[in-house]
């Protein structure tokens, strides 16, 4: 092949990858509280209504050692703020919980009253991000079609990007 033609193929490989993925999936990483850290006297009920969570992401739990830690327990022991013997504990300060499966975790902080005053995080883990919203369509444009149509939609939109590129290139 040509390096024109090599770059054509590449090109069309790009386009269809923009086109048929929902959106590419980052990992991320959520700082439990954001600047509050993991402390008191804050709402991680209400972070946790503002944040997606999705398998491989992270959360960060950052709080001076000598106030805080971080348990792991079941729903039922969230609830009643019990630390079982064989609960998971994190002390580092700085510590990374990976988010590994999909489904509910729950955490508190173990130390003194903290979990009943509130220091408590129930998430729950998605297994694939939901999509993104789609944009309103313009007023004038025609009634929402199926699935069938809008992948034809964005295949047309993928073949138009690659001629567009493949015309260009032929004119250079
Ligand atoms: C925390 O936020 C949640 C959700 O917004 C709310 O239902 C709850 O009452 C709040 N808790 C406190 C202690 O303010
Ligand atoms: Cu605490």
């Amino acid at each position: 092949m040509t390096s024109k033609q090599t770059l054509v193929v590449a090109i069309t490989v790009a386009a269809l990858t923009i086109a048929f993925l929902p959106g590419l999936a980052v990992a991320m990483e959520h700082v439990v509280g954001d600047d509050m850290g993991w402390a008191l006297d804050f709402n991680y009920t209400a972070w946790a209504e503002t944040k997606q969570f999705v398998v491989g992401d992270t959360l960060v739990f950052e709080y001076g050692t000598a106030g805080h830690d971080v348990v792991e327990v079941g729903g039922p022991d969230f609830l009643a703020c019990n630390q079982p013997d064989n609960a998971v504990v994190w002390t580092s300060g700085l510590d990374r919980v990976a988010l590994d499966k999909a489904g509910p975790r729950w955490f508190f902080c173990g130390m003194d009253q903290h979990c009943e005053r509130g220091m408590k995080l129930k998430i729950t883990v998605l297994e694939t991000a939901p999509p993104a919203p789609q944009p309103k369509p313009p007023l004038v444009a025609p009634p929402p079609s199926s699935p069938a149509g809008k992948l034809e939609a964005r295949f047309g939109e993928a073949v138009a990007v690659v001629t567009a590129v493949a015309v260009a290139l032929l004119v250079l």
